[in-house]
């Protein structure tokens, strides 16, 4: 073996060349391997005489010393660039902006039941929630609605199965609750409610608000008083008149719209209706488990999409039900 500084040589150029740890790996076998150029030399030495044998052994491990420095510089230096070109392919950008999770908002109509409800509760009214599917009794039966009243029919109600229905108006919670609870009855029903008409003025899906205040001595003075400041505070101004127009419904007797009218803005002067109401029909309290001798008072149903209509200038019913967003999130 007289070429060792060849044979140096030459592993040094294959580690060189070795891209990666597994040709490294292949390229070591080739010189420190079982078979291997240095463990080849290495076995030859015992053909030599002792003199030799010292000297020839010497150059032999030096050479495979710096065989085996080279391989381990190589080895790290490939360990090295995987790990960079690991940690360059897992880069992250941190002067990236970051993906915007977008914000809801609060549907306006949504907005208006929470209102009503934060007027009514300062003014001492109970919150009532209960049934959207409900019974015929509740819906219809014990709010005095005659058998024959169209309201009753598959044409303007939503029967389900079992004979329910989904209620028309939120006043069968009314009811509900007034059979569960003592008088002085003082409570709002908002909610939804359904009915089959779908037109540019009319959703089969829309929300209500209904108030009941029975005592021994509510009139429609109370009725006046209540509804008119519910209207200044949901409005935020007392620029504001209220008028009651004579009317009819099945549950009051007597009965009245409510007509409201700003005195200064853009509306200014001009009469809009904004209520039902009415005195409770002594059949309603009957239904109640009262006694109209003893317990009177007065009953209110307002659409809460025509207060929010109202109190944003919104001019078309159906932008509440289509879900734009470029709608909805003015409201935000
Ligand atoms: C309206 C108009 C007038 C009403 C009546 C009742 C109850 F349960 F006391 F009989 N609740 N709501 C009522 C009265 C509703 O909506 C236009």
């Amino acid at each position: 073996m007289d070429d060792l500084d060849g044979v140096v040589a030459e592993a040094l150029d294959v580690f060189a060349a070795a891209g990666d740890p597994a040709s490294l790996e292949q390229g070591k076998a080739r010189y420190l391997g079982k078979a291997g150029r240095l463990t080849e030399a290495l076995k030859s030495l015992g053909k030599l005489d002792p003199a030799e044998r010292r000297e020839a052994g010497a150059r032999i491990n030096a050479a495979k010393e710096r065989i085996e420095g080279a391989l381990a510089a190589r080895r790290d230096a490939l360990l090295e660039a995987e790990f960079e070109a690991r940690l360059r392919g897992e880069a992250v950008d941190v002067t990236l902006p970051g993906r915007m999770r977008a914000r809801g908002s609060v549907h306006p109509v949504i907005r208006t039941w929470r209102r009503v409800e934060d007027i009514f509760r300062s003014i001492g009214f109970a919150v009532a929630d209960g049934p959207e599917i409900e019974t015929d009794w509740y819906n219809f039966t014990a709010l005095n609605q005659p058998e024959n009243h169209p309201a009753r029919s598959m044409h303007d109600t939503f029967y389900v199965e079992g004979g329910l229905l989904l209620r028309t108006h939120t006043s069968p919670m009314q009811v509900r609750y007034a059979r569960t609870h003592e008088p002085p009855i003082k409570v709002i029903a908002p909610g939804r409610t359904y009915r089959v008409d779908s037109d540019a003025t009319h959703s089969p899906m829309f929300h209500q608000v209904e108030g009941l205040w029975i005592d021994e001595n509510i009139s429609f003075a109370d009725l006046k008083g209540v509804y008119t400041d519910f209207l200044r505070r949901f409005f935020e101004t007392d620029q504001l008149d209220v008028r009651f127009r004579p009317s009819f419904f099945p549950f009051t007797e007597p009965s009245a719209e409510i007509d409201m009218a700003f005195s200064s803005g853009p509306l200014k002067g001009r009469w809009l209706e904004i209520s039902g109401s009415g005195q409770v029909h002594p059949q309603v309290i009957r239904n109640f488990g009262l006694d109209p001798e003893r317990h009177v008072g007065f009953a209110f149903g307002s659409g809460l999409e025509r207060l929010t209509m109202l109190r944003y200038g919104v001019g078309d019913l159906r932008l509440f039900f289509e879900g734009d967003v470029r709608f909805l999130e003015q409201f935000a």
